[in-house]
């Protein structure tokens, strides 16, 4: 049988766990605290840590999610409290047997607020210098988009000169979309994604979570997209489904986020029978661990074990998938797999 230790003992990758969704309550408050933040008044959920942490028992959707994570996120100012978040994830990480983490950040929710692109650059890169020294953790940082906002306004984050050095340091590996999804088409995206691919930049983006399977389509036809972030609405469409077994393009799957956030109401409704049976390649991801009751990449892996059944094999494959679907150099996913 599949134990815990087996699944933890996996080499994990993770493709899916935006850095800004580590930031727990408990930290937050402190934060709030030492860097003189005023957390909204008017909402009783900001009382304490305790009161916030029930309010985020019962996110009605993805865009109510969104509303805390984006105050949430608005006690983080120096580049101390930037490593610190992502310290704190490595070792959720490390403790759960990951490998290798690529990791989106938001920078527009920052630089909106005057955090500048290097205070962020230089906390998480501190925290990722030391995840590789003391876990043996590789990691990737990607870019994301936030979709709600403004095309040009995107285009011009993309632009800025701060931006564009990180990638062509490599201190970026590439670029993701995300946030609110319904009304806010892939297509608004083509410049965007056709300039990030013309720098060599890997590209993903957030489709098929609330939205319909036709932004996984467009995400591929117009941005030119490596990796689906969710996607669990290509269900719908089985020609879809064909061809992105025949691509091999990854489906970076949350399960625990998709229940939390009502997109299904069970772990056991992910599609995840069906695409081993497609053979549609995916990776099991915690997406906002502190936001999504705690719940890291291995208690993903175990509600998925706990829906599903999967055998030994079908794990190997899982993981075997996951490196391959991964953005390191080709000599890391050796030593991975
Ligand atoms: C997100 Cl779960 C999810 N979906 C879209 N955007 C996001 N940003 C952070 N978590
Ligand atoms: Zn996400």
């Amino acid at each position: 049988d599949v134990t815990r230790d087996f699944l933890k003992a996996l080499p994990k990758c993770e493709h899916h766990m935006h850095l800004e969704g580590a930031l727990t309550p408990a930290v937050l408050f402190k934060l709030a605290a030492k860097n003189n933040i005023s957390l909204p008044s008017d909402d009783s959920a900001f009382t304490s840590a305790e009161t916030l942490l029930q309010r985020y028992e019962r996110f009605s959707s993805l865009d109510d999610f969104l509303h805390y994570y984006y105050i949430g996120m608005s006690v983080l100012i120096t580049a101390s409290d930037f490593e610190a978040l992502a310290w704190d994830y490595f070792e959720h990480a490390a403790a759960d047997g990951v490998v290798h983490a690529e990791v989106f950040f938001d920078p527009q929710a920052h630089l909106s607020r005057n955090v500048s692109y290097e205070t962020i650059l230089q906390g998480f890169n501190a925290a990722r210098v030391r995840a590789q020294r003391e876990f043996d953790i590789s990691s990737e940082l990607i870019c994301c988009f936030m979709r709600h906002l403004p095309a040009p306004d995107c285009e011009a984050t993309f632009k800025l000169e701060d931006v564009q050095a990180s990638y062509k340091r490599g201190d970026v590996v590439g670029i993701g979309l995300d946030s609110s999804e319904n009304n806010f088409p892939p297509e608004l995206f083509k410049s965007l994604y056709a300039g990030a691919k013309s720098l060599g930049l890997r590209r993903t983006a957030h489709a098929g979570e609330e939205g319909p399977s036709k932004y996984i389509e467009d995400s591929l036809d117009l941005l030119d997209v490596e990796r689906i972030d969710h996607g669990i609405r290509i269900a719908e469409d089985p020609k879809l489904m064909e061809r992105v077994a025949k691509q091999g393009t990854l489906l970076s799957v949350c399960p625990i986020s998709n229940v939390l956030l009502q997109c299904l109401t069970s772990v056991a409704e992910v599609p995840i029978r069906k695409f081993i049976d497609a053979g549609i390649r995916f990776s099991i991801n915690s997406d906002d661990p502190a936001y999504f009751g705690n719940n890291y990449i291995l208690d993903n892996y175990i509600a998925v074990q706990n829906a599903f059944s999967l055998s030994h094999s079908e794990w190997r494959t899982v993981c075997e998938n996951s490196i391959r679907g991964s953005w390191c150099s080709e000599t890391r996913k050796e030593e991975m797999l």
